[in-house]
């Protein structure tokens, strides 16, 4: 079985002069204005992104970005080369100075202050471990890593400059060709496999993991065991490419270079080999000397302006999450690249307190959470999974076709042999959320149920249970809670929102706007049947085309 989305070693990123250039020019903007902090390469010499540039007040932008993860950074980069200079707000950090530990990132088992954006307590994924509740305190901080909590689910996302770039796995998966209409359905696939996605592939340096070294690395002993499980039952096992720099990794093996993905750097960021969009999309934008990026900055409203173009509200915050100061400055044009989240929060808000009220009826429907459940199970004492584990996944279980179910074969990089075998399942869910907006709380709210992530559950176990029953294995009851299998009240891939052709034309222009455009996975009705990274950047690179070319 071909894997989907296999890609051929990466593309050349930019230059370091190309880099120093860029850097220079957005740094002696700041510098003028008196706001800048220092522009430092991190100890590991790797994130050298530049620092953070003002927003004046009442400044003049020709195009504003609202976020800097996939959808923004395609939208910067392309709309620069076509000589538009851009203005990138995000409400995170840059990420680029080192903790009290030396590092910027803090390591996934030892969660501190930069883990988690403004919570006082943690609040991991894989809550429990033998039973035993794994969150504890920690000072509230901008950290890198939102567990949004809604009514009926949680939904984590990056938060900083990269998006969610800096907190995932960096799985680059691109959807099997048969199943793209559904995925997409007003797309043109042929477009998009013929030339979005491989743009999308090479602007990410998605590469394949090298399948001699994978077969025997003590780190991909658990994605080994996890073939050997799948293939015994029957099920399709795939590798998957990723965007972690592989030479890299090797040389951890080695013991030659500092250990990222192999001390376990993933869920609060990575200290070393992955390449975030900081090192691909967003470098090669900020070299072309016409992106500004500003962290710690919220856009909190986007009004037409009185003389045309937009007014745009944004909060200026300290590490606490305080506010400190609200700028308004005007843009030609808008790109809404907060996160599926982020986007359908705005937008349902601004429509419902008429700050733009001809937006359509669809804005803040459609959303999904790709299906995402997740379980471990219990493996016999000789199939040990390993106690070194790349934090980077590299393969899957493809029981799309047969049951609608793509297994993500994850890590569980706790340091010590767990015999788990653990997996993040997308599925096939059928159902769809909508954000509203909650008056008298001042808040927008979404209406997931949680018995919503049932027909995943029923998914995920015409896979596990047929594993399980072959290999005479159970189920972990205790990732989750005590007694508790299933991970069903999360998501890591938040979709839709402003779904394409719907909330917007078939290219993300805003019905009801010119000049204001989605550009994230708020366009993607809910399910990419794969991680959707990828997905959402081929989107972006394919509508971006769109607008510079007819509306620009
Ligand atoms: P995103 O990357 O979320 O960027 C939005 C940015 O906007 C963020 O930086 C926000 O802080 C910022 N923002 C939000 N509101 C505002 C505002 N009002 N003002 C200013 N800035 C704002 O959006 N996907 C894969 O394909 N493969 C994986 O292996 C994978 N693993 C994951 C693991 C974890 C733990 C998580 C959380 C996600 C994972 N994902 C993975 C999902 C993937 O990261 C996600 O789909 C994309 O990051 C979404 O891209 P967007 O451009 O839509």
């Amino acid at each position: 079985m071909s894997p989907p989305g296999r890609q051929d070693r990466p593309v050349q990123g930019v230059s370091r002069r190309d880099f120093i250039a860029g850097t220079g020019s957005v740094l002696g903007g700041a510098l003028l204005a008196g706001h800048a902090t220092t522009a430092r390469a991190a100890t590991a010499g790797e994130h050298s992104f530049p620092a953070a540039a003002p927003l004046a007040p009442g400044a003049h932008v020709p195009a504003l970005v609202i976020g800097t993860g996939y959808g923004g950074s395609v939208a910067a980069l392309r709309l620069a080369r076509a000589g538009v200079d851009v203005h990138m707000v995000e409400m995170g950090m840059a990420w680029d100075t080192p903790g009290p530990d030396g590092k910027i990132f803090a390591n996934t088992t030892r969660p501190d202050h930069r883990s988690f954006w403004l919570r006082t307590r943690t609040k991991q994924p894989l809550s429990n471990f033998l039973g035993f509740p794994l969150d504890k305190d920690v000072p509230r901080y901008t950290g890198i890593l939102d567990a949004e909590e809604f009514g009926g689910i949680t939904v984590y996302q990056g938060r900083g400059v990269g998006g969610g770039s800096l907190v995932n796995g960096g799985m680059a998966v691109t959807p099997r060709r048969e199943n793209f209409p559904a995925v997409l359905p007003t797309v043109d696939p042929a477009e998009m496999y013929d030339v979005y996605y491989p743009r999308a592939n090479a602007g990410l340096e998605v590469a394949d993991v090298d399948q001699g070294w994978w077969e025997s690395a003590a780190c991909y002993q658990y994605a080994r065991v996890g073939r050997k499980h799948a293939e015994r039952s029957g099920f399709p096992f795939v590798f998957v490419p990723n965007v972690y720099d592989w030479d890299y990794m090797e040389q951890e093996a080695a013991g030659a270079v500092p250990a990222s993905a192999l001390d376990g750097e993933v869920l609060f960021g990575n200290n070393h080999g992955k390449k975030s969009l900081q090192k691909t999309y967003l470098a090669r934008a900020v070299a072309t000397g016409r992106v500004a990026v500003s962290p710690l900055h919220r856009v909190t409203s986007v009004a037409p302006a009185p003389g045309g173009g937009y007014r745009v509200l944004v909060e200026r915050l300290d590490t606490t999450g305080a506010v400190t100061a609200t700028t308004a400055v005007t843009a030609d044009r808008v790109f809404f690249a907060a996160g599926s989240v982020g986007t359908s929060k705005l937008l349902t808000r601004l429509k419902a307190t008429g700050v733009l009220p001809a937006l359509n009826d669809e804005t803040g429907k459609g959303w999904g959470d790709n299906g995402n459940v997740m379980c471990g199970r219990a493996n016999h004492m000789w199939d040990a999974t390993g106690s070194l584990q790349s934090a980077m996944p590299t393969a899957g279980i493809d029981n799309w076709a047969a049951g609608g179910v793509f297994a993500e074969v994850a890590p569980l990089p706790t340091g010590i042999e767990t015999y788990a075998s653990f997996y993040l399942s997308i599925t096939r869910n059928p159902h769809r959320a909508a954000f509203s907006w909650n008056a008298a709380a001042g808040r927008v709210d979404l209406d997931w149920q949680t018995v919503w992530k049932q027909p995943s559950i029923a998914a995920a176990r015409t896979v596990f249970d047929k594993i399980n029953t072959k290999e005479g294995t159970i189920y972990r009851t205790d990732l989750f809670g005590s007694c508790k299998i299933w991970g069903d009240h999360l998501t890591y891939h938040p979709l839709g929102g402003a779904v394409l052709d719907r909330a917007t034309d078939n290219h993300g222009r805003l019905h009801g706007y010119r000049g204001l455009y989605v550009i994230d996975g708020a366009l993607i009705p809910g399910n990419a049947s794969v991680n959707p990274f990828v997905t959402i950047t081929a989107l972006a690179e394919r509508n971006i085309e769109e607008i510079i070319a007819k509306d620009l």
